[in-house]
């Protein structure tokens, strides 16, 4: 790692003193519609990054108007010249790494390791997405049916899809829905998390140099409530991929429910309550090492973090205090730092609200332990990692989206009730096994009705192509990013 980042940090430095100003795209031409608003650094708050336009009900309207007109002809675009146009995507999202790689690191505050892997994340996104397209789109397939005869079907875009994207992938999930959406042959509206505008607009940018039309791609800075919100209620929208909180992804769905107009899907991507479970065969430097990347990694603003460890009694006290002695060596700090292990979270918001979830906490549960703050704290919005123990995952209301880690002990009898817990939660999307029982962990896996079960190892998310990524029940609809069964949801099948 240490080779791999040295490198960039003089040319992301130089990049750190430029400021940026995005707004809405729609035509291929930048709107300076509102106020601009500055965008500040999360690490620290005196750090300016640029400033952004957001976009109001007219643009929305001149949007959907224009990449409405616009889906015609890309539909018709050949997929393999949709897919290249991707590819050059892909390319100048490489060419433009370290630009990329800074912005990233000061509008998200994230680590310079952590905006390295969201690019390339990105670059994967497109690339496998055109590959996908190219195999499984466009061409005609045939299929036969009992009657013996073959039938031909295609399958193609389906009208104006809007891709509603959080802040924690600024880069990675807005580039993984638009690309999908856009090589299935949709024009797109894409509508970023207000925290993370501009990476998002520089993306768009990128998207149309690649060759993308300006009328096929439109690009709506903005909030929920003036942006999201009419554009998920608007006739003219064929289709949303969300990704973000389980409230929102339920608020779209009864919004879709509520229009007159056709049928659409919502493929949503949402939170979870994710669990580990940790017998007395596994080893424990390996459960600390991996409990430590799987709780408080991008300060646990991953949607597949680590939330509640489920720790087999005979072992817990010393999982607990390796824990504590490696959570005191944990580095909380400026995430330009190769030292720092935890950067910021996301905003103010965000962080009070996990404030308060831990003086709540404080008061009925017994602190574990806390990595301690640096002196410079307040300057930036940082949260100090810290973990409780708890009696049961069902005491936790909803999901706390940062470095807060829950403990549970558990007796070797009450394996079934504490899958039964888990499962209770109603989501599903990340679930973690220590063991070196090999029927422990395939009993667990089997009955825990999560998307994605990590064994053995860290629960650090997606790997683009090798480990698709997506959950169930609260967790979202499916079917998983990165994954051969994605691109399908975003067209239709048409018999010819
Ligand atoms: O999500 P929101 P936030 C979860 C996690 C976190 C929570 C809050 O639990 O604590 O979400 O994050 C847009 N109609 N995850 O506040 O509010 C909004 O502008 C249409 C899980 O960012 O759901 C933004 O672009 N759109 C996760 C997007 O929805 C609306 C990643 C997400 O915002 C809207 C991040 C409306 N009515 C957060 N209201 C994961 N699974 O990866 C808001 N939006």
């Amino acid at each position: 790692i240490e080779c791999e980042w040295q490198p960039f940090h003089a040319a992301v430095e130089g990049f750190m003193q430029q400021q940026w100003h995005g707004g809405p795209i729609i035509g291929g031409r930048q709107r300076r519609c509102g106020d601009a608003r500055d965008v500040l650094a999360p690490q620290n708050r005196s750090i300016r990054a640029g400033s952004v336009h957001w976009a109001g009900r007219e643009e929305v309207s001149e949007a959907l108007d224009l990449v409405g007109e616009g889906f015609a002809g890309w539909n018709a675009t050949p997929v393999q010249e949709r897919a290249a146009c991707l590819q050059r995507l892909a390319d100048l999202l490489e060419e433009n790494l370290e630009e990329l790689v800074a912005l990233c690191h000061l509008e998200a505050g994230k680590t310079i390791q952590d905006s390295i892997d969201e690019v390339r994340e990105a670059v994967d996104f497109c690339r496998y997405y055109a590959i996908q397209a190219c195999e499984n789109l466009g061409q005609v397939q045939l299929c036969t049916g009992f009657d013996g005869a073959e039938r031909r079907y295609r399958l193609e875009g389906r009208g104006v899809f809007a891709c509603i994207s959080p802040w924690n992938f600024p880069l990675a999930i807005f580039l993984g829905q638009v690309s999908a959406a856009l090589v299935a042959g949709n024009s797109v509206i894409a509508k970023p998390a207000e925290q993370t505008s501009l990476i998002a607009w520089r993306a768009v940018q990128l998207a149309l140099q690649a060759g993308i039309p300006a009328n096929a791609l439109a690009l709506l800075p903005g909030d929920g409530a003036t942006v999201g919100a009419p554009l998920t209620a608007d006739s003219r929208i064929a289709g949303v991929a969300f990704t973000g909180s389980t409230e929102t992804a339920q608020l779209i769905n009864r919004a879709l429910a509520h229009r007159d107009s056709g049928i659409v899907p919502l493929i949503a991507e949402t939170g979870g309550q994710n669990a580990m479970i940790i017998d007395s065969t596994s080893l424990p430097e390996q459960v600390v090492r991996d409990v430590l990347r799987s709780a408080f990694a991008s300060a646990g603003q991953r949607c597949s973090a680590l939330r509640v460890l489920y720790v087999q009694e005979d072992v817990a006290d010393r999982i607990v205090e390796m824990l504590r002695g490696a959570m005191q060596e944990q580095v909380v700090g400026d995430p330009s730092l190769h030292s720092t292990d935890v950067g910021p979270v996301i905003d103010r918001e965000a962080q009070q609200g996990l404030l308060n979830h831990i003086e709540k906490m404080k008061r009925s549960a017994r602190l574990v332990a806390q990595t301690p703050l640096p002196p410079d704290a307040s300057e930036g919005t940082f949260v100090a990692p810290t973990a409780f123990e708890i009696d049961s995952i069902a005491q936790l209301e909803r999901e706390q989206f940062g470095p807060i880690l829950h403990l549970v002990r558990y007796k070797a009898s009450e394996l079934d009730k504490v899958i039964d817990a888990i499962n209770a939660t109603g989501y599903g999307l990340t679930l973690g096994v220590h063991s070196r029982n090999e029927e422990t962990t395939r009993h667990i896996a089997r009955r825990v009705r999560v998307g994605n079960t990590y064994i053995n190892r860290d629960q650090v998310g997606a790997v683009v192509g090798v480990q698709p990524f997506g959950g169930q029940g609260l967790s979202g609809t499916g079917p998983k990013a990165g994954g051969p069964r994605y691109l399908p949801r975003f067209a239709h099948e048409v018999t010819i």
